[in-house]
Order: C-alpha cells, then structure tokens, then sequence
C-alpha cells in the first residue's frame, strides 16, 4: 500500500535550543533558568547538563548542511531568549541575534523552510530572579522580546511560534518540579498556565503589528486520553481527565474561555485572571503545533499502565499510533481549528552502533512510517494537517533524563560530536523524496 502526500506537504525535523545549542556562557549569553537547574545537583540524570549539547552554537553550517542531505524542506528551532537579551529586557546581545540571522541564512539558502519559536523553555534567569512567569510583567517582557526577534528575521521567517507546550512549562516546572525552575506549588502552576496565555496573546499582538503577512501560531502537547473499552464508567473516567488537562489550553485559545472543568479542577487555585485577558488570549491564529508521542489510557479505577501487550519506548510511552488519528479527529470536531502542523512525533530507543558504523534503528523507523500512516488517514477524514515535524533531527539533551534518551533520526557522539545519520533518517529522506510513505 502506498500513502501519498499532497505536494505542499511540510516534511521537516524539529529541536530547541537549549537541548542542542551547547555554548551556554559564550558570546554574552546570559543564564537561563535550565543553566541554572542542570547546574544543581540532583536535577538531571548523570548530572548532565545542556553546556555543550549537540554543540549546534558551532556547528550549525554543518548541521544545516546535513539537513540538506536529509532532504529536509522545514527546520523547526528555537532562539534562546537569553542568548539575545541576557536580562530578558534591556540591553540586546547582538552577537546571539547574529547567530540566528547566520542560522537563518544558512537554511534558506539551501532552501529550507525556518520554522521558529520563541519560547522553549529557557526563560531568562534574571526574570525568574522576579517571579518568572507568575510575574505578569514577565508576559510583557516576553511580547517585548518577540517584537525584536520578528523586526530581525521577520523579513526572512515566515512561521513564528510563540510558546512550546506550555503544559508542560506549567506543570512539569512549577508542579512536579522536575524541569526548570524547580517549583511544587499549585498555586503558582496555574497562574503560570494563565500568564503564558496571556503571554502568547500578547506576542501575537506584537507579532502582527510589525507584520500582518507572518504566520503566528502555538504548540500544545495533546496526547488523547481513551477509555480502555465502551464501559460507560471508563469513558467517564477518560473524558474527564481529558477535560481536566487538555481543555485547559484549547477552550481560552479556540473558544475565549476557561472550560467549567478546569476551573473544578484547578479549586483554589483558580488563577488572577484580569478584565480583557481571555479576548487577549483567544487571538486569531495561523495555525496550531500538535506535539503527539502517545496516548493516556483509562478504566474506571484511572489510568492503565502499562497496557497489557503494548510496546514502549524508553521514555515509558505506549506506542499506539492510531491514538494520534483520533485525536486530530477529536478537536477538529471539537474546535474551529486552524491548519495544523506535527510539530513533534518520534521515539527515544535505545541505539546501538553496529560493526559496519550503522544505527539499525527498526523500532524507531516503523514508530515514524505507523505515525506517518495515520496522519494520512485523519487528512483522509478531514483534517487540514500541512506538515509534520520529526522529533528529533539529533539525538540531544532530554531535559531531566540528560543525555540519556535518543530521539534522534541522526545519531551524536557526545565525546567526539560526531553525527551518523540512522537507518531512520536514511529512511525518512526517501519518504520526503518521493512524498509517499510505503506500507
Ligand atoms: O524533548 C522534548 C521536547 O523538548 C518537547 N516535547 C517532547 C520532547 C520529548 O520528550
């Protein structure tokens, strides 16, 4: 069976700029608060750190130039926004904008397609000295800096993102504290989830006053959350849980308000919400980033897992990649959407390097070619999907899990910064090539 794409279609592979820039002190960089937690003890696996990383701050013509033996027609990154505004405000770097207008350059002259975003995580640390996001002047601070990046390279990027997966900032930072900046307080998480809101609302605004030709949009990670059979108790369970987390973004962004849900969930801790913010919020948007590894399984009892029979991937995720099918039908039933991009989708396995120099990555192949297959089908079903997004272009810095896990389609020897290309990436050339992917 052959799946073909449409011609337009968007194949691309995605990083951020923390976990593969390295170069963290140099050139006028100021701190940000993921120098600032990968340097404490006990944070990260290994106590590793994004000092170095992929070492990308060096090596971006070379890696540019791999992506182009790649075939790659889009190339998602993010700036690092201490990198260009040490202080987060105030006086600009210039040699860090420099550094992503060569990026830049370098991509579209081999004619690949800059896709860029603002804000992956490494929040400058002097604004977290201030509050960090739970300081509304933050969100100022952040459209500020969106402005500067877009009168910059606004001339030559036509795809802007404000924020990726602000879920995961909100929670993952501020509730469980296992990423940056560390927090475990309610509290503080929700009116994080507010603030970013209003943050991106505000970036758009700015965005567009500078340049209404520009396409604006923002990643969420939306995993779909499924009952494990029709019992009405487990599709109770499942719906609220999707309620709970997933309209938390997707109803302010798509419908103009907080669901009835969220605010049962989030009780009292229900964040400061001021007079304008939701309109502020609910602006218009080019297109929206789906961020999809795997799905959430429950029964009546919560969620199921491990799911008797199915694979996993070294991060714990369950492999199901007809989840990601019903999901993009979900809200795009469920919203008025605009077009939507893959902006992350792969897996971290274990890699080994054979005796002939290879990376038979087969698990990582088929996870790509079952993923690929079914954004196919939800395209077939009605789903305007335009692109999709590897994750990863290299193996790199996984956050808390270091170095550890390898997402990559191209392998990085972290001693000797050495990249091989896997069977996978080999793999995916040939689908972009020939825009069809072969069952
Ligand atoms: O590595 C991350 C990325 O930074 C954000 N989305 C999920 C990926 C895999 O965990």
């Amino acid at each position: 069976m052959t799946y073909e794409f449409p011609p337009s279609f968007l194949w691309g592979a995605a990083t951020a700029a923390y976990q593969i820039e390295g170069a963290w002190n140099e050139d006028g960089k100021g701190e940000s608060i993921w120098d600032r937690f990968s340097h404490t003890p006990g944070k990260i696996t290994d106590g590793d750190t994004g000092d170095i990383a992929c070492d990308h701050y060096h090596r971006f013509q070379d890696d540019v130039s791999l992506m182009r033996s790649l075939g790659l027609k889009a190339y998602r990154f993010s700036t690092s926004w201490p990198r260009v505004l040490p202080g987060g405000r105030g006086p600009v770097n210039l040699p860090g904008l420099d550094f992503y207008d060569r990026l830049v350059d370098s991509l579209l002259a081999v004619n690949i397609e800059p896709f860029l975003t603002l804000y992956h995580w490494d929040l400058p640390q002097a604004l977290q000295d201030e509050g960090g996001w739970e300081n509304r002047t933050t969100c100022y601070a952040f459209a500020d800096y969106a402005a500067l990046m877009v009168k910059r390279l606004g001339d030559r990027v036509k795809y802007w993102t404000t924020f990726n997966e602000p879920g995961v900032v909100a929670f993952d930072g501020n509730l469980y504290g296992q990423h940056a900046p560390g927090n475990k307080d309610p509290k503080i998480a929700y009116q994080i989830v507010h603030n970013l809101l209003v943050a991106h609302g505000l970036a758009v605004q700015a965005i567009r006053a500078i340049n209404s030709n520009l396409q604006v949009g923002i990643v969420l990670d939306i995993w779909n959350q499924e009952p494990a059979s029709d019992a009405p108790e487990d599709v109770a369970v499942a719906e609220q849980a999707w309620q709970n987390y997933q309209t938390i973004f997707l109803h302010p962004l798509f419908r103009g308000h907080y669901h009835a849900a969220a605010y049962a969930a989030a009780g009292e801790n229900m964040p400061k919400i001021q007079d304008g913010d939701l309109a502020r919020i609910a602006q218009k948007l080019d297109y929206l980033g789906i961020n999809n590894y795997s799905r959430i399984l429950y029964n009546a009892q919560g969620q199921v897992a491990p799911v008797p029979g199915s694979e996993y991937t070294e991060m714990g995720w369950e492999v199901c990649a007809p989840a990601l099918r019903r999901l993009l039908n979900r809200i795009n039933q469920e919203y008025r959407l605009p077009p939507i991009y893959i902006t992350e989708n792969g897996a971290a396995f274990k890699d080994e390097v054979g005796p002939n120099g290879k990376i038979h990555d087969a698990r990582r192949l088929d996870y790509l070619k079952q993923h690929f297959i079914q954004v196919h089908h939800a395209m077939q079903d009605g789903v305007d999907v335009r692109g999709y997004f590897v994750w990863s272009l290299l193996d790199n810095f996984e956050w808390a899990h270091g170095f550890s896990k390898r997402f990559g389609i191209v392998r990085v020897d972290y001693e000797t910064q050495e990249r091989i290309v896997k069977d996978s990436g080999e793999w995916y050339s040939r689908v972009i090539k020939s825009n069809c992917v072969e069952e």
